[in-house]
């Protein structure tokens, strides 16, 4: 696959500070800089996505929480109820939340790694649903989670909403979709959001909102990396670009030098021509059959997939 790269290290988001200084500035210093987007998610990044979810231009939240409530019947009927939810990446729980109710489902297990953030979440989900045996899991899906040995392994069903699998490119969607594949185990499934290819003026609005949202959520990864490599880049100095690329069917975002500069960090740095890009980001647009192809390669039989009546969105369930 063209432009695939698995991650330099299961481990990456786990990295100590020496060893994540090294990943950020190798990729700094390659000849097209590129920044990871898992370094959006620092406390700002977090709250600045949470906003863009509720953007009008940004449709995948809004889309798929409407396809989950009108198909909500149909899903529960093919995912089967009494299900043990696994959320990688759960964050809030509040999908998962509406999720375990409609399939009443017996266990939650939340997997992330902000495991403080998840624990409040699974707190509230707790009082919601009392009848939900619900734990928080403090983990990385791309680093090979093993969850506790008492969590049920019959009847999983791996939840992973939100089209978080587009931020991947092919070849780690694969490895990840293998991954949740061996968490679902015999007799499990996988429920999974992913945004599909539309208009390109939509996309390009999706990812550059005229409230600047996302231009701010761009540049806040300069302030994060800022306080992680001890660089001085200056945010106002670089402009927030979203591109759809055809070719990739993916929305690349990128920050652009407004001028030529210098910017350091502990041990190094590097001068930045004006125009010069640091590529921050990939959105990948699956287009329903490849995608089903990818699950198939990753060993998933029976797919069924609920889509939206403008083709936006996809909601997907197979079966392990
Ligand atoms: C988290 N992820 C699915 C978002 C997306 O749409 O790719 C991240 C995002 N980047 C810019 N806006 C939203």
């Amino acid at each position: 696959l063209p432009g695939a790269q698995l991650p330099a290290s299961p481990a990456a988001l786990h990295l100590q500070p020496l060893a994540r200084w090294r990943e950020i500035t190798g990729a700094l210093l390659a000849p097209q800089a590129s920044i990871s987007p898992k370094y959006f998610y620092d406390q700002r990044g977090s709250e600045l996505f949470e906003a863009i979810t509720r953007l009008p231009e940004y449709y995948l939240t809004r889309t798929e929480r409407a396809l989950m409530r009108r198909h909500g019947g149909a899903i529960a009927e093919a995912v089967g109820t009494g299900r043990v939810v696994i959320e990688p990446g759960a964050g809030s729980c509040v999908k998962a939340q509406a999720l375990c109710r409609r399939l009443r489902a017996t266990h939650f297990v939340g997997v992330d790694i902000s495991a403080d953030y998840l624990r409040g979440a699974i707190e509230r989900l707790r009082m919601a649903l009392p009848g939900v045996d619900a734990r928080a899991v403090a983990g990385d899906i791309t680093a090979g989670l093993q969850l506790p040995p008492d969590i049920p392994r019959q009847r999983r069903l791996v939840f992973y909403p939100g089209s978080s699998i587009g931020n991947f490119d092919p070849l780690q969607a694969l490895a990840l979709l293998v991954q949740m594949r061996a968490l679902a185990l015999e007799g499990g499934a996988l429920l999974i959001g992913i945004d599909l290819p539309k208009d390109r003026a939509m996309l390009e609005a999706a990812y550059d909102d005229a409230a600047g949202v996302t231009a701010a959520f761009n540049r806040n990864v300069l302030v994060h990396l800022n306080r992680l490599i001890g660089s001085d880049f200056d945010p106002r100095q670089w402009q927030h670009l979203a591109l759809f690329n055809q070719a990739a069917s993916r929305i690349e975002m990128h920050l652009q030098a407004r001028a030529a500069q210098r910017v350091r960090w502990t041990g190094g740095g590097r001068d930045f021509a004006a125009g010069e890009r640091i590529h921050t980001e990939n959105s990948y647009k699956h287009p329903l059959p490849a995608f089903t192809a990818l699950l198939r390669q990753a060993g998933f039989a029976s797919v069924q997939s609920w889509t939206d009546a403008r083709g936006w969105y996809a909601v997907v369930h197979a079966r392990a």
